[in-house]
């Protein structure tokens, strides 16, 4: 595949690298972060007008890899194959838009590391000696005795093994200096900062020379003049990112990118890639890297993810249970990037339900009903804006600041964090703004204003999701009927007020992320069964009546039995009057999930009033058919049939929130 060029661009391309994955594994949770997080970068830079070559693949060399074939009674290439295709599919699944797949088993591989090998040699950094030492094999990584700790490995703590074996060697020594020189000069050259004095105090305490081939096994890159050896799998695995990149075939594309502007690591690989890669390009006489960027590392609910835990994620499982935008969602926006996180899946669904289904879900439900609603479907030209609506624009210019200074610092969960003090503020907007009483009014140019101004402001969202959610931004955009505009235009000109395009159809939204119901916290396979079927609870539940061991003053109750009555926070979201009746009016509500509701407060309400209103609703009523609708629920409000008054809330608390 060859990188995408922005035609009429004359900055350098951009160029983002993934670590390449052993094979010995398949894909999980821990690669799916790292590749994601490139993902959403390459986006925002595409969206933001520039070239991009995005690298990722895999590391199918060494040790390691031969041992596991060897367990599994298949060759290393045989495995490689099937677990390289798990990866492409993986991939796949989570929407990730990679340039170049790059497997160090490929011929153009070995033509590159047999290159670099004889430029360090000829620059007199390789000699022949005798390693003598301890090894890490899951690792693949050499440790003196003094490094281990309790006799393992210190990286990983797994069991180490003695190796003593002939091995060229690197003058690594050589590159302590100029190494520190770089560091030290280069602020941003490896993040985060926490990172880069981890490093800067590893190179102070002195470089050792490097063994760079293993003896004794075949699986590996030849050395060139002495076939019996192969060569270090980290030499040759650091090496991919420039095969991928094109050096020594696609020159245009190598002139184009190198050297990387930013290489995304995990935590456990940074000392390869800080200090043996810059090493090793400063011998081979190219440019280093502009920023290696070392993330955090997950934990399953708390636990180390391993595969004798059994507690291993897979991208898969994500998906099929969350969705592949509520996936990437979660992992960028959970934990700062560059700090450890810790997934469960009570933290997904917190997520899914108060930020996916609730914030956002919420304004493009009011954004488009309204228009559906009060426009006839028809979005109006906007007319004189007042202070609610320029205060509106002015939190949108605010946000692309916010949000382009955050994903220029790599703070993904800060430009999320921004997008949804964003969307709060439009939700609120509505509701202070209240559109539906200058429908019912007539006061049709302001509600013009108000009905293109949630418009816009669900428009300008979508934009700023598009390298976080890219499906579900599409999705909003069609909904909104301003998908037509979105190609071709960069960040600023499509985040720009004023963008959406009046006089199209639009018609009330489906809900693009279902709430995840409570009680299937802990199983999200549960969840997913649930979510098409009205909660039992609720068709089970027995009226309340008290029970001989409740003794109790008459007209009281026990707290378990008011307890009993499922009272939960709601959103209408549309409503209509039922026809042939004066007093019924039929809601959709939004408790959690979606109910129909038949209320008799057609006396007091009119259905254009009523979207929008934060209301209580008893949750767990046997539902009850009224003119052949089935209402699934009541709301509760006060007052007679001609002078009743809702029970709301003084606050925003999520919808499905139950009342105490
Ligand atoms: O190290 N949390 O490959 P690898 C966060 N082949 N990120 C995680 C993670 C976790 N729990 N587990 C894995 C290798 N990762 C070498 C790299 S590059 C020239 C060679 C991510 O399959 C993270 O990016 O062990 C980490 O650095 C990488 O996967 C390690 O993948």
């Amino acid at each position: 595949m060859g990188a995408k060029r922005v035609s009429g661009k004359k900055d350098k391309g951009f160029y983002v690298t993934t670590p390449i994955y052993y094979v010995n594994d398949v894909p999980h949770i821990g690669h799916a972060y790292t590749t994601i997080a490139a993902d959403v970068l390459v986006r925002y830079k595409r969206l933001s007008g520039r070239s991009v070559l995005f690298t990722t693949g895999t590391d199918e060399h060494g040790k390691k890899i031969q041992r596991s074939a060897e367990e599994r009674g298949m060759s290393p290439k045989t495995l490689a194959d099937s677990v390289v295709a798990k990866f492409v599919d993986a991939w796949k699944l989570l929407d990730i838009r990679n340039d170049v797949f790059i497997r160090t088993t490929e011929e153009r591989h070995t033509r590159v590391v047999q290159e670099i090998w004889a430029r360090l040699k000829a620059n007199g950094d390789i000699y022949p000696g005798a390693y003598e030492g301890w090894y890490c094999t899951p690792d693949e990584s050499y440790w003196t005795e003094k490094e281990l700790v309790d006799g393992k490995c210190p990286s990983c703590g797994r069991e180490v093994e003695k190796i003593k074996e002939e091995s060229y060697f690197f003058r690594l020594s050589r590159y302590q200096q100029p190494l520190l020189r770089h560091i030290e000069a280069n602020d941003g050259f490896i993040l985060p900062a926490s990172r880069r004095n981890e490093v800067l105090s590893f190179v102070r305490d002195g470089l050792k020379d490097l063994s760079i081939t293993r003896s004794g096994f075949e699986w590996g890159i030849k050395v060139p003049g002495d076939p019996g050896l192969v060569v270090y799998v980290w030499l040759d695995a650091l090496l991919n990112y420039l095969t991928a990149a094109g050096f020594m075939g696609d020159t245009d594309t190598f002139d184009d990118f190198w050297p990387p502007d930013i290489q995304l690591v995990g935590k456990d690989i940074l000392k390869f890639h800080a200090v043996y890669w810059p090493a090793f390009l400063m011998s081979a006489g190219l440019p280093l890297p502009k920023q290696i960027f070392a993330h955090g590392w997950w934990t399953i609910e708390g636990m180390k993810m391993s595969k004798s835990l059994g507690n291993v994620v897979s991208p898969e499982s994500l998906v099929d249970a969350y969705g592949t935008d509520a996936t990437r969602y979660f992992l960028m926006r959970e934990v700062p990037f560059g700090l450890d996180g810790n997934f469960s899946d009570t933290a997904m669904q917190t997520r899914i339900n108060s930020d996916l289904a609730n914030d956002l879900g919420n304004l493009l439900s009011r954004a488009t009903g309204m228009v559906a609603r009060f426009a006839n479907g028809v979005l109006p030209v906007a007319g004189a804006q007042d202070q609610s609506d320029r205060a509106l624009q002015e939190k949108a210019a605010q946000l692309y600041t916010a949000y382009s200074t955050a994903m220029d610092n790599i703070e993904f969960h800060n430009a999320l964090s921004a997008v949804w003090g964003f969307i709060g503020e439009a939700n609120k907007y509505v509701d202070q703004t209240r559109p539906w009483q200058d429908a019912k009014a007539g006061n049709t140019e302001r509600l013009n204003t108000r009905l293109y101004t949630t418009i816009e402001a669900t428009r300008i969202v979508a934009v700023y999701l598009l390298p976080f959610m890219p499906d579900a931004a599409r999705k909003i955009l069609s909904a909104i009927a301003q998908d037509a505009k979105a190609e071709g235009l960069n960040l600023g000109q499509l985040s720009a007020w004023g963008g959406a395009v009046p006089s199209v159809r639009i018609a009330l939204a489906q809900p693009l992320f279902a709430k995840k119901p409570d009680s299937a916290k802990s199983d999200p396979a549960k969840t997913r069964a649930d979510l098409s079927r009205p909660s039992k609870k609720m068709q089970e539940a027995p009226p309340a009546q008290n029970t001989a061991q409740q003794k109790q003053a008459p007209g009281t109750m026990g707290i378990d039995e008011f307890k009993k009555t499922e009272l939960k926070v709601g959103t209408i979201l549309s409503a209509q009057r039922v026809e042939g009746s004066q007093k019924l009016i039929k809601i959709e509500v939004d408790i959690g999930e979606k109910r129909t509701i038949v209320a008799g407060i057609g006396r007091s309400y009119s259905p254009e009033e009523l979207p929008g209103k934060r209301i209580v609703v008893v949750a767990n009523l046997r539902p009850a058919e009224l003119f052949g609708i089935q209402s699934q629920g009541m709301l509760l409000a006060a007052g007679d049939a001609e002078h009743l008054g809702l029970l709301t809330l003084d606050r925003d608390v999520p919808n499905g929130t139950r009342i105490k």
